[in-house]
């Protein structure tokens, strides 16, 4: 059976709801993340703020010198949660199939929904509206039998779109598609397909299957099917992820603790980011080391209330590794750290369903 899929996701989230909560930054260009004059990267920018060619990720000095007067602000990550949480309810209200990918994009499975609505199109559209509603801001949908399709077609038209691939249609949309717009094809990925003259899913297509297989594995199979559009993959409604980390092999072994110290910190802010993304908090704290003999460890420490900023993680990973290691005495070849034991506080009681078309 065909099924009906929603992916949304809200334009340049932090920085709209910015611009919503203080009305002097509407339509200018809005940078959130670090100081200008600091080490931080960019988390996102308001459209305004993007024709300077400026972008997630990017240094804040790097943006500064793309906009000199651009405003630069810092996270407000509780706003930001907030309006996550109002758009959850509303994703709640169309059906119980929700996957949220982090607090700003979520796909949806409405082939049933508590509407009854056989229109996915029209349920898209009925979730936009909700959201300016309630929340005051504007999100992207995109609508299609899968997510890969719903996604790709979110990003789109972007702001406010909302594009509809019908199933007849997949052939004509998916044919140019760059590889990087197929689902999990990072810079690695990427570079590798394009050592092969892959540079579109058609030219995916015009591949035997045989051949993505002895060349990508497992994922090479996913992905000549994915150039056809076609996926498989169900919405999960519970989190699935009971850990977040990051480790790092040094090409050398280390015995310096300041630069095991700086790995750490750099660590402690790839998972805070994430966590942050998906609404995640952590109570326990894990260092994993590994000496050049090989011998691993891993040594934790579960804090009272649930963490997800880089101090808070930085602190007892760096605390762990100076009380409860060998580090400084002993040469390591690894060393990373994860975050586990996620509170339940995203998890919003499923609201009472009402009849939109009455
Ligand atoms: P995105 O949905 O990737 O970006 P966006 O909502 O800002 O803009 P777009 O209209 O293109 O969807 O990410 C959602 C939020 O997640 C974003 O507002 C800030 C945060 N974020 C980071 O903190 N770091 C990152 O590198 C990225 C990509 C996002
Ligand atoms: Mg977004």
């Amino acid at each position: 059976m065909t099924r009906k899929i929603i992916h949304i996701d809200m334009d340049a989230f932090f920085a709209a709801v910015e611009q919503r909560d203080f009305p002097e930054l509407k339509g200018k260009p809005v940078i959130i993340g670090g100081s200008p004059q600091g080490r931080g990267v960019v988390a996102t920018a308001s459209y305004e703020a993007r024709k300077f060619g400026i972008r997630s990720a990017m240094p804040c000095s790097k943006a500064y010198r793309l906009c000199p007067h651009g405003i630069f602000r810092s996270v407000r990550f509780e706003a930001y949660q907030e309006a996550s949480k109002t758009i959850r309810e509303i994703f709640k209200e169309v059906t119980d199939l929700v996957e949220p990918l982090s607090l700003d994009e979520a796909y949806l499975d409405v082939t049933d929904n508590h509407f009854k609505e056989p229109s996915a199109t029209r349920l898209a559209q009925w979730i936009k509206n909700e959201i300016e509603k309630r929340a005051c801001l504007t999100a992207s949908a995109g609508v299609g039998p899968n997510k890969f399709i719903a996604k790709v077609a979110s990003d789109l038209h972007k702001p406010d779109g909302l594009v509809v691939v019908a199933p007849e249609k997949i052939p004509e949309f998916v044919r140019t598609l760059k590889v990087e717009r197929l689902w999990g094809v990072g810079e690695a990925t990427s570079r590798k397909l394009h050592q092969y003259g892959l540079y579109t899913a058609e030219d995916i297509q015009k591949m035997p299957e045989s051949f993505m297989i002895e060349r990508f594995g497992k994922s090479g199979s996913f992905l000549y099917h994915l150039s056809f559009g076609r996926d498989d993959r169900r919405i999960k409604p519970s989190r699935e992820a009971k850990s977040r980390g990051s480790e790092e092999t040094f090409p050398r072994d280390v015995t310096d603790i300041q630069h095991l110290e700086e790995i750490l910190w750099e660590q402690a802010q790839e998972i805070s980011d994430g966590l942050k993304r998906k609404n995640l908090k952590g109570k326990t704290v894990t260092l994993k080391v590994r000496y050049s003999d090989f011998e691993t460890i891993t040594r934790g420490h579960t804090m009272k209330n649930s963490v997800y900023d880089e101090n808070s993680i930085f602190l007892q990973a760096s605390q762990l590794l100076s009380q409860k290691t060998e580090a400084g005495l002993r040469p390591i070849r690894l060393i990373g750290i994860s975050v586990s034991r996620f509170g339940q506080e995203d998890q919003e009681p499923l609201q009472l369903k009402f009849d939109f078309f009455e």
